[in-house]
């Protein structure tokens, strides 16, 4: 592939040992402090979260197949798809590319050996596995059917397995407050001489943002989850009107949390790809203060937008075009990304590669799900597609389609130096681009369906919508085949891979400044980097042509 650029003289002549190998043994692994182990603990967990999100994906697209019952009664279905919603959006998505590769790369690429506290690291760990024990084991009883925004009153009276499904998310909300916490305190304290806040690596600067959010939003989530909880055991009136509640109240509370937390989901994939634009295209970020500020735009701006999913609930119009103009600021900053991703590829040396694939994928995804998002976030229009598969599909566009491929970028990305192995390459463009397919073939079909009135969240519909849903359904069968298939290949490459060089795609990070895999004290001495880590127009950096 690339020829090797800044790669250390001692990476070659003394291997040292690597995180993965300095111990062997379980129980090393149970009690390590390592970012870096943990990190890859994190990764699997998250893998196994993707798989059974999207099993119960796939079981709700056969039942749509038709439009009678096709595999699951309606109560089954209510089940199926709060499950869905509850693991990938709180079991995946919010961790994903913060408590896995945030936390190998963070400190690797602020040239530290270690986050600020490592055992606060391994107790987020340890509460994100109790959280996912307790929302798996509900799933067990039955399940709860509430979808994943737990509304009022319904979440208060219905009979199903709600209270561990509450309990489980809300210690799932102190992993991430504390895994934010950890990484703004390591920012803050632990960076490298040359690691200056306008020459931190961009990814870092994602996951910055991100934490902030994390760690001023989720208290808010914590607190509205117990209170559902709390009526639920207790019967006190908080949210339901035939106990002196107020179910709006409800509405404000869980959105305010979970607009921002869109954001938690995907400003780490903007940072991801902030990365890769430039060492794919082997050019300096365009306007890498632009691409810093906006960060810090979308974590403030989307505080101020939550107003926006509560265009029907009976709001003031002017509350109503408050939100709408606040919701468009965001739209703004994205754009201001956009821009700045695509004039870094305009030119570059740009050899197609499984992680680029992934690259483009995002921005286009982005450019569609954030247009769409500037539609539902015109009120007039809202009333139109307000709870149908047009919001449905607005939002996979920007989960799955940018979030999601941005972890499999990063997953492609870095897998040579988490692993110290190579995947076949040709075959990852190949399913990338399969992968792209499934994505457009399965939620294009949802736009329209949405715009002709398809309401989301039924089991049965007019016949009509039929060819529709099959068209739908089959895209998700290749989402479903391309994700086996990386699985495959990858869990492959761990053993029977080429062995990664320190520094296999040429890069300028930080983090390809150490061997493949990295030692369990990341460096050696402190890297210098004083061109800093996105600069790739100074001599004898090699262009890939
Ligand atoms: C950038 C990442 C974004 C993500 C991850 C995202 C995610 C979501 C999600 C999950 C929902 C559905 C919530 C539900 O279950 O009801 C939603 C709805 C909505 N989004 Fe986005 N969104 C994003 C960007 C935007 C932008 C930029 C705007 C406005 C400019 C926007 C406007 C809206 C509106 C108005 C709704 C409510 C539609 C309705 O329920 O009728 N979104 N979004
Ligand atoms: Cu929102």
């Amino acid at each position: 592939m690339f020829p090797p650029a800044n790669d250390p003289p001692r990476a070659h002549s003394h291997p040292a040992v690597s995180y993965l190998d300095s111990e062997r043994t379980v129980w090393s692994w149970l009690t390590t402090h390592d970012h870096k182990r943990i990190g890859v603990m994190f990764l699997g967990l998250l893998v196994f979260m993707l798989f059974l999100g999207g099993v119960f994906a796939l079981a709700l697209r056969v039942e749509l197949l038709t439009p009678g019952r096709t595999i699951m009664s309606h109560e089954a279905y209510n089940r199926a798809f709060t499950l869905h919603g509850v693991i990938m959006v709180w079991l995946f998505l919010i961790p994903s590319i913060p408590s896995s590769f945030g936390n190998f790369l963070l400190p690797l690429m602020v040239g530290a050996k270690d986050v600020a506290f490592p055992r606060l690291n391994l107790l987020s760990l340890y509460l994100f596995v109790l959280g996912a024990v307790m929302v798996v084991w509900a799933l067990v009883q039955g399940g709860a059917d509430t979808g994943w925004t737990f509304y009022t009153p319904f979440s208060t009276s219905t009979p199903s397995e709600v209270l561990p499904v509450l309990l489980g998310v809300f210690v799932v909300g102190f992993s991430t407050i504390l895994t934010g916490l950890n990484f703004i305190a390591t920012v803050h304290t632990m960076r490298a001489p040359d690691v200056t806040w306008m020459k931190m690596p961009l990814f870092v600067w994602g996951i910055y943002g991100t934490s902030i959010i994390q760690v001023l939003a989720t208290p808010v989530l914590g607190m509205v989850l117990l209170l559902v909880a709390f009526e639920r055991v207790a019967g006190v009136g908080l949210f339901d009107p035939a106990r002196g509640g107020d179910p709006l109240l409800y509405q404000h509370l869980f959105w305010f949390y979970s607009h921002p937390a869109v954001y938690i989901m995907v400003l780490p994939g903007m940072g991801v790809v902030s990365e890769l634009v430039c060492a794919c295209s082997r050019k300096n970020a365009l306007s890498y203060r632009m691409i810093v500020w906006s960060t810090l735009g979308i974590a403030f701006v989307g505080f101020f937008t939550w107003g926006h999913h509560m265009f029907v609930s009976g709001q003031s119009t002017f509350g109503v075009g408050v939100f709408s103009v606040l919701s468009m600021l965001v739209a703004i900053f994205t754009a201001i990304k956009v821009f700045a991703w695509v004039g870094t590829l305009y030119r570059g040396s740009i050899a197609i590669t499984a992680p680029l694939a992934y690259v483009l994928g995002f921005i286009f995804f982005i450019v569609f799900g954030g247009l769409t998002g500037v539609a539902v976030a015109v009120a007039s229009l809202d009333q139109h597609w307000h709870d149908t598969y047009f919001v449905v599909a607005h939002f996979h566009f920007i989960m799955v389609g940018a979030s999601l491929m941005a972890f499999l970028a990063a997953l492609h990305y870095w897998f040579p130096k988490m692993f110290g192995r190579r995947y076949p390459e040709g075959l990852g463009v190949g399913v990338a681009m399969l992968i792209v397919f499934g994505f457009i073939a399965t939620f294009v079909p949802q736009f329209l369906l949405g715009n002709m009135g398809m309401p989301r969240r039924y089991a049965e519909y007019p016949e009509r919508f039929q060819s529709l849903h099959v068209a739908s359904t089959a895209g998700a069968s290749l989402l479903g085949f391309g994700f086996l298939a990386i699985l495959i290949y990858l869990v492959w490459s761990l053993r029977h891979g080429a062995v990664a060089s320190a520094n296999p795609w040429a890069s300028r990070g930080y983090e390809w400044m150490t061997q493949s895999p990295p030692p369990p004290h990341n460096f050696h001495e402190v890297p210098r980097h004083p061109d800093g880590p996105h600069q790739y127009d100074v001599p004898g950096v090699p262009h890939v042509s």
